[in-house]
């Protein structure tokens, strides 16, 4: 198969259609908690039996659907209940929930509950041996809702090279786990999900950061891999939620109003900054955790499976565009207008300062206990392997290990990413949550989070405490890596 095939994988469902027609599909979307489940769904009798006679709090249906992004811009995708992104699951921290999942394709699909402390065999991860979901089948995944926080959910199926399964679907949705404690200081609460679609694969690199050669590059070897690069994702469309940019309703705010974003990267491959001119994000969470130190930034920077809780203050009246930096994306569809009240102009967008994205300025300074083992982790690429794919190696071997990885349950270790590749990668640990420790050699304190990106040739370092026992995957959040060697499991002893 050659380069043009590839590409021409990648974007064979376009479908370009009248808006007219599809409009009224979506005006309907189920209501979130009652989407209506047959209870002689044909194909019910093939599948698992019900767990119980008691109702799911929740229900997704995973079933081919269509995305109106903008009027001229239909595409054709696999989603959760027929919405884009899936239905709010919203919940209270420690309630028992039960969410049916009912399979419409004709393959096995996981749910992965990103974020959640939940048991292997639910996480939705078929490595730590969680069932899948049966092709025309149900499964009901049940689970304590913890901890507390934005948390989101999304297909955790391989994809390999077929461009139209995993993370390159529509399988994606936010997921809130409500704690007793929040104290509501906002007028509005926004949910934004930024997403890539049509990928197809390209030499052109897509990474939004280029390295700054000015960064800390710990990671770089002496003398630069001469090999030429392999294929990696790109997409040509982006949106906000399910829109393109400008073809939406507006976010639509007063003067005076304090809105709280929870923005969620849910792209398969990109990473995304985005600015609201004139406005600043006070950042209190990052992965749903809130930050030791939060602080004022004009950027976000956000990563594919990150989640950043800000607070904005609607002080600007005016019409402004909330979109990514890079003008390419941006005025492809990543992006949403912001509107005040009685401003009626068009929306304005203004290049956003180059500031620099570092997690550390959240944190706090404060010791961290001496781990009770520090495990090293090298992460390189091949590039150019067979299928013109690049190939990912943690310490020397693509995925699977044998019993390499270990934990001892109660101990606390101490990970070290070692990136010894040209491209940022978002590390991600299902099940547990990681405290940054330090990054290109700043250190930090307090920063919770379950995915954390290690820059070019950089390095990162996290503390956590292996308190649940259970397969656990670990893996690099760009679904063509992970496919690729860019994953290791974690067993408890
Ligand atoms: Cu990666």
């Amino acid at each position: 198969m050659n380069r043009r095939d590839f590409v021409r994988l990648g974007s064979s469902t376009a479908i370009a259609a009248g808006a007219g027609k599809l409009r009224p599909a979506f005006a309907q979307s189920p209501p979130l908690r009652q989407v209506p489940v047959p209870a002689t769904h044909p194909m019910a009798a093939t599948a698992e039996p019900k767990a119980t006679g008691h109702a799911a709090d929740f229900t997704l249906r995973i079933a081919p659907m269509m995305v109106e992004l903008a009027p001229q811009v239909v595409l054709s995708t696999i989603g959760y209940s027929n919405q884009v992104p899936g239905p709010l699951l919203r919940m209270r921290e420690g309630q028992r929930v039960a969410v049916e999942v009912v399979n419409d394709t004709d393959v096995p699909e996981y749910v992965h509950w990103h974020g959640l402390f939940v048991p292997s065999d639910v996480d939705g991860a078929e490595e730590e041996g969680t069932p899948p979901v049966p092709p025309h089948g149900r499964r009901r995944y049940q689970f304590v809702a913890k901890p507390a926080g934005s948390r989101w959910y999304h297909s955790h199926t391989e994809a390999m090279l077929d461009l139209h399964r995993g993370a390159y679907t529509g399988q994606f949705g936010f997921l809130m786990i409500d704690s007793a404690n929040d104290p509501g200081l906002y007028d509005q609460e926004v949910f934004l999900a930024l997403r890539e679609w049509q990928s197809f694969l390209t030499t052109m690199d897509p990474d939004e950061e280029r390295p700054d050669p000015s960064d800390p590059m710990p990671e770089k070897p002496a003398t630069p891999d001469p090999r030429p690069n392999g294929l990696e994702i790109s997409a040509p469309l982006y949106s906000i939620n399910d829109k393109m940019l400008g073809a939406g309703e507006p976010l639509r705010v007063r003067s005076g109003q304090r809105i709280l974003m929870h923005l969620l990267n849910a792209s398969a491959s990109q990473i995304h900054r985005v600015a609201l001119p004139a406005h600043k994000f006070q950042v209190i969470a990052l992965d749903g955790n809130p930050v030791p130190t939060p602080q004022l930034v004009s950027v976000i920077e956000i990563a594919p499976g990150e989640r950043v809780d800000a607070i904005v203050e609607m002080n600007q009246p005016g019409v402004w565009i909330l979109g990514a930096l890079r003008n390419v994306a941006r005025q492809s569809g990543m992006g949403i207008v912001v509107e005040y009240a009685n401003q009626q102009q068009r929306a304005t967008w203004l290049p956003a300062p180059n500031a620099r994205w570092d997690y550390t300025i959240f944190g706090k300074t404060a010791p961290h206990p001496a781990p009770d083992q520090t495990i090293d982790m090298v992460f390189e690429k091949v590039p150019g392997g067979p299928h013109a794919i690049n190939h990912w190696l943690v310490n020397g071997k693509e995925y699977p290990h044998e019993r390499e990885f270990v934990f001892h349950q109660g101990r606390r270790y101490r990970l070290v990413f070692h990136n010894r590749s040209d491209d940022s990668h978002p590390l991600h640990i299902h099940r547990h949550l990681f405290e940054l420790v330090e990054l290109n050699g700043k250190p930090t304190a307090g920063v919770k989070k379950d995915t954390v990106v290690v820059p070019a040739f950089g390095r990162a370092t996290v503390d956590l405490v292996a308190d649940q026992p259970g397969l656990t995957l670990f893996h690099c959040h760009i679904q063509q890596h992970m496919d690729f060697g860019f994953k290791a499991l974690f067993r408890y002893a």
